[in-house]
């Protein structure tokens, strides 16, 4: 049990160890749909050790059965779980169904990544208990799909990955002005126009309204809720590419496939700009079943801060007019914010101002959690802007030392975001986020007094061949020494 990751909050070995039986079943006793697609992909995730899918039951539970049962106390909240491993008997006890699903995440860090050879052969796990609650409510990750457009089986391949390290959120940056990838059906040509190429001028891309309700169903199969990103009022060239009405001289500009910041900007000063934001988010919020929608808000240089300040507070009625909470980046707190508000961090400058108005902030500090700066200076893709980043920096971090007068109440949880400028295929975006998010999963969910690099990156060593195993392309960085 010493090499989970993220670390759990209290483990306990036990003497022993449970043996598979022929006829060892996974157990549930629950007719939510949710647990019997936990107990399925349980038995999908241990197909490489056991051989072939376990069969799920709903019991009663028999000696050498795998259980899944919602009896945990309400003390271990809604993402916390019990995990038993006795000779006779896998029980993952919680109180609400995502813990059952990462007491499953935890229990298959518990078995090999695979058994080799191609009979059906015995497994076992060495007895013990673990009682595991995450420290942050929000555990992130990033994907900026609108530099370069990432399909669907790729972002689903992402999850899986995230998802196995106990992240809850997938923010999907849907729009920035190289590209805008989603279905608006009152406003179609932003996919069909602003979505039609990327940074460097090559194939854009867009997800339909019904592939996005695809990903948001199977991020949510797994604890995942996407967290849509429409960027505004900056940020904007894809969209003002697309309408000319919607530049203040009318007359819309080619189609930008540069990697420049801060020159694009809606007109705070039109009414048709709200008629656009407000069909915007009626559409994303009807797709999104997650209580946010982020607005963005960062790098706004085009825009006046009158403007800027007006607009913002205009967006937020329009989003919770919708029934969802807004969230932005930092720069949104020169605006007067609802409580509700939730204000994303990345390099400090205008953090401040949220700290005043005393928002809850998600941290993405790009010193520690910009998965699109390089590990070393031969890394050949990504940024170097906030540093290099190496495996150790992006562990070796804590959330409540990060900036003056922030603390742990005042975090929501912690993001790293994989910005794709210098990125494009699925192989590259493993490569930058691997093992750096795991990291980072481990900050967002662990307990801090149990941080140390020497332990922490031993059980990462451990993770290679899970990694390999789950087909990811991770960085084999030196500093850890690989099994
Ligand atoms: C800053 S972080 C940006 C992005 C860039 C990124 C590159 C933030 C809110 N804005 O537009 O892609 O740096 O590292």
């Amino acid at each position: 049990m010493q090499n989970i990751i993220p670390k759990p909050h209290t483990v306990m070995a036990a003497p022993g160890v449970f043996r598979s039986r022929p006829l060892t079943r996974i157990v549930v006793n629950s007719a939510d749909p949710f647990v019997v697609g936990i107990a399925r992909q349980l038995a999908d995730a241990l197909v490489p050790v056991a051989k072939q899918p376990l069969p799920v039951s709903d019991g009663p539970a028999r000696e050498g059965d795998i259980s899944l049962a919602l009896t945990a106390h309400a003390s271990v909240g809604s993402e916390g779980y019990l995990l038993t491993v006795t000779p006779t008997e896998i029980l993952i006890r919680a109180f609400a169904p995502a813990g059952l699903f990462y007491g499953t995440q935890t229990l298959r860090q518990l078995l090999p990544p695979s058994i080799p050879g191609a009979e059906k052969g015995g497994w076992e796990v060495a007895a013990g208990s673990i009682h595991d609650v995450p420290r942050f409510a929000y555990r992130g990750a990033m994907l900026d799909v609108a530099r370069h457009f990432i399909a669907p089986r790729d972002i689903k391949k992402y999850i899986d990955i995230i998802a196995a390290y106990k992240l809850n959120h997938l923010h999907l940056h849907l729009t920035d002005d190289q590209g805008w990838r989603i279905e608006i059906r009152s406003w179609d040509k932003l996919a069909t126009h602003g979505g039609s190429t990327s940074v460097g001028g090559g194939a854009g891309g867009y997800y339909t309204q019904a592939e996005y309700r695809d990903l948001v169903e199977y991020a949510a199969s797994r604890h995942v809720t996407i967290v849509p990103e429409i960027d505004m009022p900056g940020h904007t060239s894809a969209v003002l590419s697309s309408y000319p009405e919607l530049n203040r001289d009318g007359i819309a500009p080619a189609l930008y496939t540069g990697v420049q910041v801060g020159f694009s900007s809606l007109d705070a000063d039109k009414e048709i700009t709200y008629a656009f934001v407000e069909d915007v988010v009626r559409e994303i919020a009807a797709l999104t079943p997650g209580p946010y929608i982020h607005i963005g808000g960062d790098e706004a240089q085009a825009t006046p801060t009158d403007d800027y300040v007006r607009f913002i507070e205009r967006v937020q009625g329009i989003v919770n007019a919708c029934d969802k909470q807004m969230m932005g980046w930092e720069e949104i707190g020169q605006a007067r914010l609802d409580p509700s508000t939730v204000a994303q961090h990345w390099n400090g400058a205008q953090t401040r101002a949220v700290i005043k108005q005393a928002l809850k902030l998600v941290l993405s500090p790009a010193t520690f959690t910009y998965l699109d700066m390089k590990y070393d200076a031969a890394t050949h893709l990504g940024q170097d802007w906030a540093g290099e980043l190496d495996v150790k920096k992006a562990y070796d971090w804590e959330p409540t030392r990060l900036l003056d007068g922030i603390y742990e109440q005042d975090i929501l949880g912690v993001e790293a975001p994989l910005w794709t400028e210098t990125i494009s295929t699925l192989d590259e975006i493993e490569y930058m986020a691997f093992p750096r998010l795991l990291g980072i999963a481990e900050i967002g969910w662990s307990q801090p007094d149990g941080q140390n690099w020497e332990e922490y990156s031993a059980r990462l060593a451990a993770h290679g061949p899970r990694l390999r195993q789950m087909g990811v392309n991770f960085f084999a960085a030196s500093q850890v020494d690989w099994k």
